[in-house]
């Protein structure tokens, strides 16, 4: 599958989703009105520079004249194919000002649960973050919209409780909506576990064009009671630290501000993962050697640990922790 443009050949099947109330059933334009000549048009209009109206093809859409030029000029909408290159659907970026965007998607119910999706959401965030450098995507569903809710929430997308008015209001008399928004240098796709270890979400709120606010409580959130928080800072960059195991000692580590490279070697292995999100963080229960690596000058780890300090529970000699990982 890729992201390409849209193409006129992809009228029909758009056509299809405008007519499939599996697909429309919680989108707030009306679809079923729509003919073939409106699809063509809208995919014209995404094609000609500056006259990338959203007439259709999007969650959101409205009609061309509802958009005035300025702000047409500033979406995307491009055509997610199979490999085949079949149109499964369309995903867009609209109202690209000030270092955001709004992000939509639609895919035909044959692409549902067929990780066409996913992939169109990547694929833009991707395009949004790393080719038009924006500071943050944001975007919103009907709460009633079940499926889409538990599609954003498992892919661990935030809920933003604060909406810049400008942009509510394009969405006046619209209620039950869900917020979402994602910050550049959010990882969109981290994975579980680090050589065994947990990588665990970190509950953040963002807020547009405002940051992020990110917490843990005690004992809802943590796999352990918290006896120390410490944390490392002002390390210039390229320096490594770390190179120990604990015997008994849990932690969770995380990476508030800036990048740091955490390699972890125990019996499952020994793998590495970037530290760069504030809202991802690491569990480390079981004997595991760690080795912290500053990728950027003045980045912060911080620790909370199970244990008050206790030097006797390193194990520094790294032969001597090899022995009791293979024993
Ligand atoms: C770990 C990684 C991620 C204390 O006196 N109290 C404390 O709570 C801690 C954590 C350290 N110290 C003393 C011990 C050393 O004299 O601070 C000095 C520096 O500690 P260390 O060289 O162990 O720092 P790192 O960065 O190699 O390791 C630290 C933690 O010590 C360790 O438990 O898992 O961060």
């Amino acid at each position: 599958m890729y992201l390409r443009k849209l193409q006129l050949k992809d009228a029909p099947l758009m056509l299809a989703w405008m007519h499939d109330r599996n697909v429309t059933g919680h989108l707030r334009a009306d679809f079923a009105s729509k003919t073939l000549e409106d699809a063509e048009r809208f995919i014209e209009e995404s094609l000609a520079e500056g006259k990338n109206a959203d007439a259709c093809g999007d969650a959101n859409a409205r009609s061309l004249e509802d958009e005035g030029k300025e702000r047409a000029q500033r979406d995307i909408h491009l055509a997610i194919a199979s490999d085949e290159d079949e149109y499964m659907g369309t995903v867009s970026l609209r109202h690209i000002e000030n270092g955001s965007a709004e992000f939509a998607i639609t895919v035909r119910a044959e692409a549902m649960g067929r990780g066409y999706s996913w992939f169109g959401m990547e694929s833009i965030l991707d395009k949004a973050f790393t080719e038009l450098s924006l500071d943050s995507v944001y975007w919103c569903v009907s709460r009633d919209n079940a499926r889409a809710v538990r599609f954003y929430d498992k892919h661990n997308f935030h809920e933003v409780l604060d909406i810049p008015q400008d942009v509510l209001d394009r969405y006046e008399g619209v209620t039950n909506l869900k917020w979402y928004s994602v910050l550049r240098g959010d990882e969109v796709n981290v994975r579980d576990c680090v050589a065994g270890c947990k990588v665990i979400h970190i509950k953040t709120i963002p807020t547009v064009n405002a940051g992020e606010l990110s917490f843990m409580e005690g004992t809802h959130d943590f796999p352990f009671a918290i006896k120390r928080i410490y944390y490392i800072s002002k390390v210039p960059e390229g320096v490594r630290r770390g190179f120990h195991a604990h015997k008994e000692l849990k932690q969770v580590l995380f990476c508030p501000y800036g990048r740091i490279q955490l390699v972890l070697e125990n019996r499952h292995g020994r793998e590495e993962i970037e530290l760069s999100d504030p809202s991802i963080g690491v569990v480390i229960e079981e004997c595991t050697w760690r080795e912290m690596l500053w990728l950027q000058k003045d980045s912060v780890l911080c620790v909370a640990a199970s244990e008050f300090y206790d030097a006797d529970d390193y194990i520094r000699d790294y032969e001597a922790f090899k022995r009791i990982v293979e024993d």
